[in-house]
């Protein structure tokens, strides 16, 4: 992006943040097993985000009187011949718009200065451990008190301006989701029995490098969709199994992309498996329906609950009023997770500052089981990007200790459950847009109805004779 988008942004945050100075600590290459052979760089979102520099081993301060200062490592001069010719600190600070810079070996004795005349640093709470042990040298303070001192007032500031998605994060966005929805294309076209989970896994992941894009999180690639966050890839896909794929690119930006789709492994779904895939598809439209800046993301998650409830009452899994089913958490057997969160340079954008991102000041989780895994919560506005993820999930233990303890038995008729236990998973994601007016969908339309996805799945018919 260019250098006035990382200014403008600095320059925003210190209006609603005037005094101290705002420091932020970029990361570390993190080793593999040994120094110099390091997990692949992964800057921090908010260093990106307000100076973008994607290079390890750099710091930025804002002061109050409006100057900034980027510190990065000293030259090597080893790097001339390991790694070429490398942009100086400088070369940096201008990317940056920063108008000074500076080594990071100065930076704990500036700190020192700036609080010996009084002025306060603000600083977000770690969130790598490298990360944590620079800032306790920095501010030199136990380890222990880094994470308590962090600012609650600078983080609630980067929360309101990072919720808020501009055109050039929009333009990320869809990038990183257009890479994703050609990784299910892909999968689509690799999904049949006898291959492995594996096989899968390693055919979208390829996509996403080919593109010169990074996964943005492990993705979930499960005929067990009913373990929510499985990230084992040891099973051989069988005809009649569902294969969930929970995956996303990020763009070359870093701004992530978040889908779950779910296939029939055969290419066709049984009248069982497409009575249940419709509940979820319902739930997951009627959502986007009705997301807009007049409603909560909690509103968003009950109309997905009610959904689900009415959805399986009529199949006679569920009894009773579906509205007052959800009230009690009766449905929550079945769509125990919440129905999706932020998402920008983070997959669960900025989940690293806790719930300020999700709730508003004062309002906290609630207890009830199901609403407790709600991570957005608040009201919406134009600019956010969210996810709308609902799903169904049999989950045998868990059914298993409801029936024994006859849990919300007024509103689950535990014997048609039964006929579900090994029913498994289904859960449908999109990435979505709040606008003026409603929502938008990002990215190119991934396959999401029965018959598009059969359609997709369908073999190539042979191509007929001509003839003469
Ligand atoms: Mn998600």
């Amino acid at each position: 992006m260019k250098s006035t988008t990382y200014s403008d942004r600095r320059q925003a945050l210190r209006s609603a943040v005037p005094d101290g100075v705002i420091l932020f600590v970029g990361y570390v290459d993190a080793p593999r097993t040994y120094p110099a052979s390091p997990y692949p760089f992964r800057q921090s979102s908010h260093f990106l985000y307000y100076v973008g520099t994607n290079r390890p081993g750099f710091a930025a301060a804002l002061l109050p009187d409006g100057q900034e200062i980027l510190y990065g490592p000293a030259e090597d001069p080893d790097d001339l011949v390991w790694r070429g010719p490398q942009p100086k600190i400088t070369d940096r600070a201008n990317d940056a718009g920063v108008a000074r810079a500076a080594e990071m070996s100065t930076l704990a004795a500036d700190i020192a200065d700036w609080r010996q005349q009084g002025t306060d640093i603000l600083y977000l709470p770690p969130c790598r451990a490298e990360q944590a042990v620079t800032m306790a040298q920095l501010l030199d303070i136990p380890l222990a008190d880094v994470a308590p001192g962090a600012s609650g007032e600078l983080a609630r500031a980067i929360v309101e301006q990072r919720s808020i998605k501009s055109a050039e994060e929009i333009e990320q966005l869809e990038a990183a989701a257009a890479a994703s929805a050609l990784m299910y294309d892909v999968a689509m076209q690799t999904i049949e029995p006898g291959i492995t989970e594996l096989e899968i896994a390693g055919v979208i992941r390829g996509v996403a490098l080919a593109r010169g894009c990074e996964q943005a999180f492990p993705p979930i690639v499960s005929v067990h969709g009913e373990v929510l966050h499985n990230e084992t890839y040891d099973n051989t896909l069988a005809a009649g199994d569902l294969l969930l794929i929970d995956s996303g690119a990020e763009s070359r930006g870093g701004y992530a992309s978040d889908f779950t789709r779910t296939f029939p492994v055969s290419g066709k779904f049984t009248d069982k498996q497409k009575e249940i895939y419709q509940v979820v598809l319902a739930a997951q439209l009627a959502v986007i329906s009705v997301a807009s800046p007049k409603v909560s993301n909690r509103d968003l998650h009950k109309v997905a609950a009610t959904t689900i409830a009415q959805g399986l009452t009529n199949l006679g899994i569920m009894k009773g009023d579906p509205d007052e089913a959800v009230k009690v958490g009766a449905h929550a057997l079945f769509f125990p997770h919440g129905i999706g969160h932020m998402i920008g340079l983070d997959t669960h954008d900025m989940e690293d500052l806790g719930d300020v991102v999700g709730y508003p000041e004062g309002e906290q989780r609630s207890k009830q089981f199901g609403l407790s895994f709600l991570r957005l919560a608040k009201k919406l506005k134009p600019g956010f990007v969210i996810t709308v993820e609902p799903g169904i999930y049999f989950v045998p233990e868990l059914i298993d200790r409801w029936k024994k303890e006859g849990k919300h038995s007024e509103f689950i008729d535990y014997e048609k459950v039964e006929e579900y236990r090994d029913f498994r998973g289904i859960r449908i994601e999109d990435d979505v847009l709040i606008t003026e007016e409603g929502c938008r969908v990002l990215g190119p339309p991934v396959p999401k109805t029965v018959e598009e996805i059969e359609q997709k799945m369908a073999p190539e018919e042979p191509p007929k004779p001509t003839v003469h």
